[in-house]
This record gives structure tokens, sequence and C-alpha cells, in this order.
């Protein structure tokens, strides 16, 4: 039955994790029509203790800060094939061909259709923000999960997937079916920790095909190159260290926008207590000359430029002082809510960088509990700075105070606390 969903469009501004007001997993970024589109599954608590995935919503940016969120694209219950009780709508990915975008996505098929297991189905759209239309059927010969699709040069797509190993094999000119038999493309690479996840892109004639794997406890993001789409691929090793915080899953893509490559993946930042709570993250990814892929380190800071005169969340800071200064969430019921920061003590800092100023700052609007009042000093890293007063306040409030000697452009932020102790900022602007 075609999808007739009607699109609600939501604008949502974060750094790290880029959505805040959902669970998001499993990011495939895609650039379509001069935007970032971003393809995530969308977790739930079911309180089943695993994997709750109902349906996939789509965002998009042109900055990588303001994130559109366009409703939901694809719901279980829509999917012929699908078994609807299962909620494992698990990692997808969409692709632009002849006209047509086409989204993937791997799910439980309902026991009805003859298909056991996970399969993977499509959905087509004239746009890619939907609303997409699934397939009757799965793709004929492929069971397992996160499909990955890719283009190469000669105009012949590849459809990637995982389930006992990483696979590959050709598809056919309609997007929706395979024409060579599924290879392994793993099976020279180390063979301990599952693999799933894989991603394949190109540059500079290298073909990497990159997928999780488990190293040691939980997934890494490890990389292999080759000299076209199906392989053979030689193990490079991690490029993304397994989370420090114990999240067992990570899941990733990698794009190239406006000329700089970036890493999609995900993180449980928004449920530090259950792990199939995910939400997805953005970071810089760079190359060495060799075409060997840099390490990325997780960031709260993530990507693009924040504008001074919006609301900035210095808890996702660039660096912070080692001690006197910590991070806690706003609403430990309700993560959704963000977090704050908390300066106990004189020297006390962080740094936020990538701050756009338009003119000079004339005031700063802090919303601040300080119950005996504060001095903190304002640095940009060109060497300007302004000293600003914070009134005692009793309870959460919103202030503005006058800066000055800050000036126009783009700025590298420090804020320290040099009077005072036990002060909470949850955002700061600049008029
Ligand atoms: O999100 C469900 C599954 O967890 C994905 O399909 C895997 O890649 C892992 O992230």
């Amino acid at each position: 039955m075609p999808l007739m969903l009607i699109v609600s469009i939501n604008m949502l501004s974060a750094q790290n994790p880029l959505i805040t007001d959902q669970f998001t997993a499993d990011p495939t970024a895609r650039v379509f029509e001069g935007k970032v589109y971003v393809y995530p599954s969308h977790d739930v608590n079911c309180d089943t203790g695993w994997f709750c995935m109902k349906d996939y919503h789509v965002f998009s940016s042109e900055d990588l800060v303001n994130w559109t969120d366009h409703g939901v694209i694809v719901d279980q219950e829509e999917v012929a094939w699908v078994n609807s009780d299962a909620n494992a709508m698990w990692a997808p990915d969409a692709h632009f061909k002849n006209g047509t975008y086409y989204f993937y996505f791997p799910a439980i098929a309902d026991t009805n259709s003859g298909i056991r297991g996970f399969a993977i189905g499509a959905a087509t759209s004239k746009t890619p923000y939907g609303p997409f239309t699934p397939e009757e059927m799965p793709i004929k010969g492929v069971s397992g999960i996160d499909p990955n699709v890719f283009t190469d040069h000669d105009g012949q797509t590849y459809l990637y997937w995982s389930g006992r190993g990483i696979h590959g094999a050709k598809l056919g000119d309609d997007m929706l079916h395979i024409t060579t038999e599924p290879k392994r493309l793993d099976t020279d690479h180390p063979q301990e920790g599952l693999r799933e996840g894989p991603f394949m892109f190109e540059r500079d004639g290298i073909y990497y095909l990159t997928y999780p794997r488990v190293v040691e406890k939980t997934e890494a993001l490890v990389y292999s190159t080759g000299d076209n789409p199906l392989g053979p691929f030689e193990y490079k090793g991690i490029f993304m260290d397994e989370h420090p915080s114990g999240c067992w899953t990570n899941h990733h893509s990698i794009v190239n926008y406006k000329g700089q490559w970036y890493l999609f993946y995900h993180h449980n930042d928004l449920s530090p207590d259950f792990d199939k709570n995910r939400s997805i993250m953005a970071d810089k990814l760079f190359f060495n000359e060799d075409g060997s892929i840099q390490k990325v380190v997780s960031t709260h800071r993530g990507v693009g430029i924040s504008k001074a005169s919006d609301k900035i969340q210095i808890d996702r800071y660039s660096d912070i002082s080692e001690s006197g200064t910590s991070i806690a969430f706003n609403d430990t019921s309700d993560t959704f809510a963000g977090w704050k920061t908390q300066f106990s003590n004189n020297n006390a800092w962080v740094s936020y960088n990538d701050v756009q100023f338009d003119s000079a700052p004339k005031s700063i609007r802090i919303k601040v509990l300080s119950k005996s009042g504060a001095t903190f000093k304002i640095e940009t890293m060109d060497g300007k700075s302004s000293e600003i007063k914070i009134p005692s306040t009793s309870a959460w409030k919103e202030v503005s105070v006058p800066v000055s000697g800050l000036s126009a452009g783009l700025k590298d932020l420090k804020l320290s606390l040099i009077a005072g102790n036990n002060v909470e900022i949850d955002w700061v602007q600049f008029k």
C-alpha cells in the first residue's frame, strides 16, 4: 500500500548530538539538492531492554547546525512484507538515480511473506524527503541488515549489507534487484568480533569499505581499501575507537559536503543508562596524503558555525578546564531538555569554537543560576576580552549584561569564571 503520510517540518538547532528531541541512530548522510540529508533509524524505548524501531524520519541541513525534521518517511505498518510487531526497522540508506530517490531499509519479514529473518526492502520517492512508496516485496536473494548503496563513476550501482560478514553485489538498472551473486568482502579481514554496517565510498581512485567491528568490547569503526567496488579489500584498521562510555554499537557514514569530509555516527549521549536509545553525531574527518584515514575523536562541539545571535549551548564545548567545570543534564528525568555547564570555582573555563559575530556584541544574554553572583571573563582567541558581572539569582534566570571590547568575525570563545563559585549556565547569546 503506498504511503500517504503528511510531512511535518520541525526545526532543530544543535551541535552533538545533532537531534535532541528524539532518539536517532545509524545515520546515513547524503548530499541531495545542495543540502545534507541524514537518514537515521529511530530508536524508541518500548521497555523491552532491546532495540525498538518502528519508523524512519529524515533530517536536512544546509549549515550542519540547523536541522529540519521532515517527519516520518516510512513506517513499518505501511510495508506489506514487514512483521510490524518486530519493531526492527534498522539502519537505512538512501540513493538518487535516474530521477528517483531510493530508500533502502532492513526489517524482519512477516512469516506470511515466505521470507525468514531480516530482509532488505526499498521505497521510492520523487523527493529526498518523501513520501516514499515501499515496494511490495524485499530485494530477492539478499538476507541481512544495514543496506548501503554506492554508484561508481561508470554508473554501475552496488548494494552492500551485513549478515555473517560483509557482502556486496551489483544492482540492476531498476535499483530493486541484484544482478550478481552476493560476494563476501571481508573474508581475509580480522574475523574476531561482530562486523556490520558497511559503508562504501570512493576518493581519488581508492574504494573504502568501512564498517563497525567489535575489536575489544564494543564497536569501533574500521576500514579497508581496494581498487574496485567489490574488492578485494585490504584491512587497514580503526578510524574511530570504541566509545569509552560502553555504548555497544556504532554505525556511520562518510560524506563530502562543500569540500570537507564528515563522519556521521552515533552514541548514547541522551540515554547514558540504556545504549539502545542512541543519538546521531557528526565530526570532521581528514585523510593523510597516502589516503589513509586519520582517527576521528568524538566531540561535543561537533561541526558547523554557530551564530553569536543564537543560543549557544556551551555545554557542547570544544575544550574544558581540567578541574572546576562539569556538565550535567538540566533535568535527569527528561534528557531531551539538554545539558548545563557547572562552574564550581575560580579559573574554571570552557571554550567553544567557531562562533560567527556579524557585528561587535554590546551585551550577552545568559540563562544562569548563581546564588551569590559571579564575574566571568569572555575571551576571543584574537586576544580580545570582556568581563561580565552576573547578578545573584535565586533560581534559573535569563539575564542580560553589557559586554565591550569584542569584535565582529568568526571567533573561538573562552568563558572563564574569575570571581564567585557554583554557577550554572544553560546557554549564552550575544546581542
Ligand atoms: O540500529 C540497529 C542495529 O544496531 C544496526 O542495524 C546496526 O548497525 C547497529 O547499529
